[in-house]
């Protein structure tokens, strides 16, 4: 039987990648959008598969209205993938980003046990969570303590709390996959990874003189999100409903992100990169490298990028967009 799936955040980086992986599987695609004024822009990532989908109006924040599309979408797997995804921003808009991505997960997790309790649920936790924290071993896995030091991360930690709750409290098969940063051409392009390369792609092409970064000192450990996504199935089809962490095992500072990728188009970053204020956060996370060993050992998962694949493919997007 066709199983059916339904993405909150199907506009968004990995809502777009999942969709397609689920299609390739054959499952049935729902998605919740929210409307905004502007309908081109939201849809761009998901126009290749437009034909292929179902979109429903709705938002977080809105109980009525995702009542009312997990009622009659009636899926199989649920992945709750929307948020205020921007760390940066969220110390500007606090309010919004704990509402949306707290409260929008109670939502959410409400709907599912009301409406559909047989559904498989899925939560977007993030790295974010452990804030500065970290082991001995300079790694980060679930057993760390989390010490979020953003309105973002401590958004994240509620989301992540209350579908353990609801999966021990109310038996609903309910996962967190707490996932490390993850990229790709399709990443907003205030984000790091995609805006050091689209700038150094413009400043090749004679588009653009300079870059502004904040800090160039911190470490993350950045996959893919057409690998990411497929973790994300993975979690929900194993027979036992717990929380994985996913991630490369690597870190890398945005110094090297920006070596790397000047380097590419035969450049020097140093020529480049300004360090700008305005970018920089009231607490920063300095350093992200996760422990992904039981998804590996225990589902199989692999990445198929490295990051130096990973950025080529952004570099050789821009520059056929751009040149
Ligand atoms: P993204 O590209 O920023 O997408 C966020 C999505 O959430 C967008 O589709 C947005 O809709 C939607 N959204 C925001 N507020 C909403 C609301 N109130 N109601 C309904 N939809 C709403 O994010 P991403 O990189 O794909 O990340 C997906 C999820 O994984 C997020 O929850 C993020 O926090 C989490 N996460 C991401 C990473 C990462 O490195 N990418 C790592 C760990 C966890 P519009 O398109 O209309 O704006
Ligand atoms: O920053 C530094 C910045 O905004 C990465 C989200 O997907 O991953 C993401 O959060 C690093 C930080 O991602 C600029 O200070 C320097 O140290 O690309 P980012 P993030 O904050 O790590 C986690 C796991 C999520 O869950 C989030 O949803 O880069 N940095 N200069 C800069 N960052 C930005 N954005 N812009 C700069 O100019």
């Amino acid at each position: 039987m066709t199983k059916v799936a339904l993405i909150t955040c199907i506009t968004g980086q990995d809502g777009s990648y999942l969709s397609e992986y689920l299609l390739e599987l054959g499952y049935e695609v729902h998605g919740v959008v929210r409307r905004l004024s502007v309908a081109e822009n939201q849809t761009e990532r998901i126009q290749h598969v437009d034909d292929q989908i179902t979109c429903h109006y709705g938002d977080l924040l809105d109980e009525h209205s995702l009542y009312r599309i997990v009622e009659e979408v009636n899926p199989d797997e649920v992945y709750n993938l929307a948020a205020m995804s921007h760390v940066r921003v969220s110390f500007d808009v606090p309010s919004f980003t704990i509402k949306t991505n707290s409260l929008g997960v109670l939502n959410m997790l409400e709907s599912v046990r009301t409406k559909v309790p047989h559904a498989k649920f899925y939560q977007a936790s993030s790295s974010e969570m452990f804030g500065n924290s970290i082991d001995e071993d300079n790694f980060q896995r679930l057993e760390t303590p989390m010490r979020p030091v953003s309105p973002y991360g401590c958004s994240k930690v509620m989301g992540f709390n209350l579908t353990r709750h609801y999966r021990e409290g109310y038996k609903l098969h309910a996962c967190n996959g707490i996932l490390f940063n993850h990229e790709s051409p399709r990443r907003g392009t205030n984000f790091v990874t995609n805006k050091v390369v689209k700038s150094a792609v413009e400043i090749k092409l004679g588009l653009r003189e300079k870059l502004e970064l904040g800090n160039l000192d911190s470490y993350r450990d950045w996959g893919h999100s057409y690998d990411y996504v497929r973790a994300m199935h993975l979690i929900l089809n194993h027979d036992v409903p717990r929380d994985w962490v996913v991630s490369t095992g690597e870190t890398k500072s945005v110094r090297d992100l920006c070596e790397y990728t000047f380097n590419y188009l035969g450049l020097n970053y140093r020529d480049y990169v300004v360090q700008n204020e305005k970018y920089l956060r009231k607490e920063e996370i300095n350093y992200l490298r996760g422990d992904s060993s039981e998804i590996r050992n225990n589902l199989g998962w692999k990445p198929k990028y490295t990051f130096e694949t990973m950025i080529d493919e952004m570099i050789e997007h821009w520059f056929d967009l751009l040149k």
